[in-house]
């Protein structure tokens, strides 16, 4: 654990070298890019199947975010905080080269949402699948049923929760964590093994020949009203790829991203010919307009990766970080610039 700590810490000195992302010419592939700290062992799994020349990227993203969701964390899978009637629901979808899309939403009791989502993609003429029927129809698909029991973790959180029943999302609830008490109302930021807890998992990436996907899961905002759904399942607010372009994925409040169509603004942006990173801030700068009191006190931050392989990010406030690997093993955490220092 502690040599992973050293790592890190050295990955995040490295951050001034790293974070120009420009390439001049040649393509950086494959590369997979991921929201927080957490997005290390993610990539991991998911360069392991881009090493390959014929790894293909939407596989990958899909890997990578299996891995996550196996994990018992604050913010996806299972493990994650439940909603303020005790019940945990989750969010995923996932996009792939040929605008091909698929999303559950609101899905209780199943261990990979992503995965659902991929056969929403892929079997159904839709792309969006909500609550019980997303639920049936993970289960009509060979999904199995997991038993309706809070983690150790989420059920802590939640005791704390309702001693004061009160909802406010926590800006960057990952970092707020390495703060509080052991016992204290959050999980910490890593478990006593060392493996991370984390936030909302989004995963873009570029394989060797060149194609774009992305994924996205998370169990959202713990505490929210039972039925709310965030930006991390819509495709566009919390995920969108266009393989001419780039590919983009958020992590934070999530009714603020789905307010500007948040990863498709930024594509767009991209696709006007303005840098990852650019193209990151100015959908930033988007939100931060709308009401520049109130974004103080949220989080959103963006991640971006172009059809070059440059990478970028920008937030709301500080406190964001990403992963970037394009080899197994050389995983790095990158700093996110913000809007408000
Ligand atoms: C949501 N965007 O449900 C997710 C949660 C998240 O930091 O990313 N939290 O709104």
């Amino acid at each position: 654990m502690n040599n992973r700590r050293s790592f890190l810490s050295k990955a995040l000195l490295a951050l001034p070298v790293l974070s120009t992302s420009r390439l001049f010419g040649q393509v950086r592939k494959p590369i997979v890019v991921s929201t927080w700290d957490s997005g290390i062992p993610v990539n991991e799994a998911a360069i392991q199947v881009l090493k390959n020349k014929d790894g293909r990227a939407l596989d990958a993203v899909e890997q990578g975010a299996r891995y996550i969701e196996d994990q018992v964390n604050c913010c996806v899978g299972l493990g994650g905080n439940p909603d303020r009637d005790g019940y945990v629901t989750l969010d995923a979808c996932i996009m792939d080269e040929k605008m091909n899309c698929g999303g559950v939403a609101f899905l209780e009791d199943i261990k990979h949402p992503i995965s659902v989502a991929r056969k929403v993609m892929e079997n159904t003429p839709h792309v969006l699948l909500v609550g019980e029927g997303a639920r049936d129809f993970a289960l009509k698909n060979g999904f199995k049923a997991e038993p309706k029991k809070l983690s150790d973790d989420a059920e802590k959180a939640y005791r704390e929760w309702l001693k004061t029943s009160e909802y406010k999302p926590v800006k960057n609830i990952e970092l707020e964590q390495n703060k509080a008490l052991k016992n204290g109302p959050f999980a910490p930021n890593r478990f006593e093994d060392g493996s991370f807890n984390h936030d909302t998992m989004g995963l873009v990436a570029l394989d060797q020949a060149g194609n774009l996907s992305g994924a996205c899961t998370t169990s959202g905002m713990g505490f929210k009203l039972r039925g709310r759904v965030g930006d991390s399942p819509i495709i566009g607010a919390g995920l969108y790829v266009d393989n001419q372009v780039g590919a983009v994925t958020s992590s934070g409040q999530g009714e603020e991203v789905i307010r500007i169509a948040g990863s498709h603004l930024v594509v767009e942006f991209m696709r006007q010919g303005k840098s990852p990173e650019t193209a990151c801030r100015l959908a930033v700068e988007r939100l931060v307009k709308i009401n520049p009191e109130k974004a103080k006190d949220y989080q959103v931050g963006f991640i971006a990766l172009n059809k070059q392989g440059e990478y970028g990010s920008y937030a709301v406030n500080p406190g964001f970080v990403f992963s970037v690997t394009t080899e197994p093993g050389n995983g790095r955490v990158i700093q996110t610039k913000s809007y408000f220092k």
